[in-house]
């Protein structure tokens, strides 16, 4: 080593590759789907306008994505090198730059997907962590020359800034920093390696999910009639990457199909094993179903609809035999989660089922692989088990399950609700007509109507696009007349009983907010 200015350098780009093995060993230990640099990676791509995407492609064919993690590190390295030398004369400085990478792993995990849950920024607070202290641990011999002895640096003479030096470090701080150096390299590959053993697991059964064959899952065709044929308005089918994503789990479940089963028990004439390959021979049944958070507030977006192909609950249940008196089923989760679910609900015509394909593929690991429960017009906390592996035939007053013991409701009936998407709230409109366009749901009865009222006036009713079932939502969509000013529109619908949306506010707890959606908008002069 020549110059310290190379040491400071090199301490930054091993803190940063520090940080960068913890974070992947984190998110391999908690079986996330990519560890923050691939994260940055794939916003990267997804934010990349079409027509550069396209000429990235033509040139780098499939390997665009590697090449762009490669590009992504060696951008960090530069950023890192440049860390390493900023801390010789501040704290704050490289703290900052460090943070600003940090937030952007932590945008790039969290912000564009709907499948991220908070856990998913754990590896991004690990990494930052780790920049820090092993920043601190790499340039304490560095700090220790300075202090002892005017600093050694090697910049060009032309850099009125640097007194000239006689190059290199004291013995004891060379010999002290590079030992502390030779060490951080090999904890580095260590981690490393460690990070990619355990994430052997999920990439082994991500390769068995990819060659899974699931004879009677078709792909989903959206019904032209669901579509009301206003762009903006929220896409009537959800993409599973897009789909919303509540769970309690830590480190996600990662189940071997092979391994699977669900066992049938509790007050059944006959208990029931089914392994993976028995329920995939089991005749499918197919639907479109919205699935729905309790804890949606009005207006929210923790609700999602795709095409689930499954296995009838009813035909499982039969095949094990209800009990007279029995009126809840307890499902377990391969984490432990439980539910209890209202037994007519799941042998009634509406269909529930044990679902293995979400919009035509098998479930994503974060949607509940290899098996998930799904029930028509009930809220998720009560019915839709992700990696179930286990159902108790019993009753409700036997049982206690996850939520329930925390305060809400033990049914959960999915309640009435309407959502306006556009205009966004605080949109500038031109004064005239306006399109008012959104979602409405009233899972297993059917919407019938919606209508929007401005500024609290008359309701006016608006069109719904009809998606042939009831167990969705659906678009809608209305024509007002703006006059100039500031304006409130609001949305209620009416069930197909009649029933007309209640304004009435409640909370998610205990069992589903209740409410009027609305927007603000201002109408230019
Ligand atoms: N194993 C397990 N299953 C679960 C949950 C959970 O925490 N653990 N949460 C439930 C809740 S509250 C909802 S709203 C839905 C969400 O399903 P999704 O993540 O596929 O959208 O899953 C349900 N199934
Ligand atoms: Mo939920």
């Amino acid at each position: 080593m020549k110059t310290t200015r190379w040491a400071w350098s090199l301490a930054g780009v091993l803190a940063g590759a520090a940080g960068l093995a913890t974070s992947y060993l984190t998110a391999n230990a908690l079986s996330i789907r990519e560890s923050p640099v691939v994260a940055v990676a794939e916003d990267v791509i997804r934010l990349t306008p079409g027509s550069v995407a396209e000429a990235a492609i033509d040139v780098l064919g499939h390997r665009d994505k590697p090449v762009l993690v490669g590009v992504i590190l060696l951008l960090s390295v530069g950023l890192f090198a440049l860390v390493g030398r900023l801390s010789r004369r501040s704290t704050w400085a490289p703290t900052l730059v460090l943070l600003a990478l940090a937030l952007t792993g932590a945008l790039a995990v969290l912000l564009p997907k709907g499948t991220a849950n908070g856990s998913d920024a754990l590896p991004v607070a690990v990494g930052f962590v780790t920049w820090l202290l092993a920043l601190t641990l790499l340039t304490s011999p560095l700090r220790t020359a300075d202090a002892a002895g005017p600093a050694a640096d090697a910049t060009s003479p032309t850099d009125p800034g640097d007194r000239p030096q006689p190059a290199g470090l004291p013995d004891s701080s060379r010999r002290g920093f590079l030992v502390g150096a030779a060490t951080m390299a090999g904890a580095v590959a260590v981690v490393g390696v460690l990070g990619r053993l355990v994430g052997a697991g999920r990439r082994e059964v991500e390769r068995i999910r990819g060659l899974l064959r699931l004879p009677g899952v078709t792909a989903p065709d959206v019904p032209p009639r669901a579509l009301i044929g206003t762009e903006e308005v929220t896409p009537w089918l959800t993409r599973a990457d897009d789909f919303y994503r509540i769970d309690t789990a830590i480190s996600v479940p990662v189940i071997d199909p092979t391994e699977w089963q669900v066992r049938i028990h509790g007050m059944v004439d006959r208990e029931v094993v089914v392994t993976f390959d028995e329920l995939n021979a089991f005749e499918k049944t197919e639907a479109w179903v919205t699935l729905n958070c309790v804890s949606n507030v009005v207006g929210g977006t923790l609700i999602g609809n795709a095409w689930w192909s499954g296995v009838r609950l009813a035909t499982l249940l039969a095949e094990a035999g209800v009990r007279p008196g029995a009126d809840a089923v307890l499902q377990t989760s391969d984490d432990g989660w439980t539910c209890a679910t209202p037994i007519e609900a799941l042998t009634d015509d509406r269909d529930a089922m044990l679902a293995l394909a979400m919009n035509g593929k098998p479930l994503p690991i974060e949607h509940g692989f290899p098996v998930r429960t799904i029930v028509p017009g009930l809220y998720g906390y009560v019915s839709a088990t992700k990696w179930v592996v286990d159902l108790e035939v019993t009753r409700f007053a036997d049982v206690q399950a996850y939520w329930t013991t925390k305060g809400w409701g033990e049914r959960g009936p999915v309640k009435m609700s309407s959502r306006i998407d556009v205009p966004g709230s605080g949109a500038e409109l031109e004064p005239g007509e306006v399109v008012v366009a959104g979602v409405a749901w009233a899972q297993h009865t059917g919407i019938a109507g919606v209508e929007v009222s401005v500024d609290g006036g008359p309701w006016e009713a608006g069109e719904i696009a009809d998606p042939g079932t009831v167990d969705t939502w659906v678009q809608w969509r209305a024509l007002v007349e703006l006059e100039p000013g500031d304006h409130v529109l609001q949305v209620r619908a009416t069930d197909k009983d009649g029933l007309v949306q209640t304004g009435v506010e409640r909370d998610v707890l205990p069992d589903g907010a209740t409410g009027w959606d609305s927007v603000d908008v201002s109408v230019s002069a």
